[in-house]
């Protein structure tokens, strides 16, 4: 019997490029080789799709040298085309000028990318148009993740508690600057300084300010619109950080042990940094009572049902000073190298890294393509 082929499709178009190339270079050395064949696939940083080398131990930092989708590519020339033709999930590449050779079928994606093109579900479209399966949430899920106004509306109606917040929009700004501004002195009036001025739609935490009083906040808005024209404004909501892992199982979605990630000193919040290279600070578990994790497990299964998450999420809460669970934001393609949070939560829920990407890949491979 023919081993299910898996293509990991990593890099891309991102300022997250090499964090990719590294998580690619992870789940690349981790894969059962015995039950799948892998079809390393890189996108370079100018959008270029290439066939790149099989070779993990490329993939890491290097004395002090960022790892590319450039640097490992077979041919600069070469380009890869997932074919559009379903039911036909041929992988073609062609040397420009030259006729196109078929790579054989792909039986399911595995996408390692960031942000705008990735995990936004443009990929995941592409993906759909082409009848291939592929790891993770889908067109929909993947956009509700990527914008903070549309994720909130959902958690509301599903009545999922959330912080309080307001949204501006391009055109409010265009119409009438003055009342946009006014509307943002008002949520901070009612709900007080600081806020926090972020970009509805934008990876990790860029273009996010924390603003102390008036003075700040127009470069807080600049800042917030260089990543995105419609930005958000949240009140700082005292209390701990939690976190959850939530992956799809044979009968359904389980939640991982929760973790804490303790407050930071040096950096002024939660930063990229933190979040995708020294993870390892997390608490994992995280010190709750019983009731608590079992709370925060609740909410972090009922988060990836309101937005039809698929195969994975972490969820990310406030345990605020009243005792109760806040969902900040969910994330539907976490931080993923083994010191990841996600992987580290599951680690210590009992699934390792080389069973969790086998679980992505069964339950990649379960679902049918089409409408679900
Ligand atoms: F495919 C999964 F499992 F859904 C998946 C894919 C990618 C999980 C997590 C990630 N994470 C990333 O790609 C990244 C955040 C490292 C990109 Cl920069």
């Amino acid at each position: 019997l023919r081993k299910p082929r898996v293509a990991v499709v990593f890099g891309g178009r991102s300022s997250e490029h090499a964090i990719s190339v590294v998580t690619a270079g992870a789940v690349l050395r981790s894969i059962d080789r015995t039950k799948y064949d892998v079809l390393p696939i890189g996108i370079t940083a100018d959008g270029r799709w290439a066939l790149t080398a099989d070779e993990p131990d490329r993939m890491g930092i290097a004395d002090r040298r960022l790892p590319s989708v450039e640097d490992l590519a077979e041919s600069t020339e070469g380009d890869v085309v997932l074919s559009v033709d379903p039911g036909n999930r041929e992988v073609v590449y062609s040397e420009q000028g030259s006729v196109p050779k078929a790579l054989g079928e792909v039986d399911v994606v595995f996408p390692v990318l960031h942000g705008p093109y990735g995990e936004d579900g443009t990929l995941q479209g592409l993906l759909e148009l082409s009848g291939v399966p592929y790891v993770g949430a889908g067109v929909l899920a993947s956009a509700v993740g990527q914008d903070k106004e549309y994720m909130k509306r959902v958690f509301l109606s599903y009545g999922l508690p959330v912080g309080p917040y307001e949204v501006i929009r391009p055109r409010e700004w265009q119409l009438d600057p003055s009342a946009a501004r006014e509307k943002i002195v008002d949520f901070a009036a009612e709900h007080g300084w600081p806020i926090f001025v972020k970009p509805a739609r934008a990876g990790s935490s860029m273009g996010i300010t924390k603003v102390e009083a008036l003075e700040g906040l127009e470069d807080a808005i600049e800042e917030a619109q260089r990543h995105d024209p419609k930005i958000l404004v949240e009140s700082l909501l005292r209390g701990r950080e939690i976190e959850c892992g939530v992956l799809e199982f044979e009968d359904g979605p389980r939640a991982s042990v929760p973790a804490e990630i303790p407050p930071v000193t040096s950096h002024e919040f939660y930063d990229f940094e933190a979040k995708y290279i020294d993870a390892a600070t997390g608490l994992v578990p995280a010190p709750l009572t019983e009731e608590q994790t079992a709370e925060v497990q609740r909410l972090a299964v009922e988060a990836f049902d309101a937005v039809s998450c698929e195969g994975l999420v972490r969820a990310d809460f406030f345990l605020t000073e009243d005792g109760g669970f806040v969902i900040n934001e969910i994330n539907t393609m976490p931080g993923f190298t083994p010191i990841s949070m996600y992987p580290r939560m599951w680690q210590e829920s009992g699934v390792g890294y080389p069973e969790l990407i086998d679980r992505l890949i069964q339950a990649a491979l379960r679902r049918p393509t089409g409408l679900r």
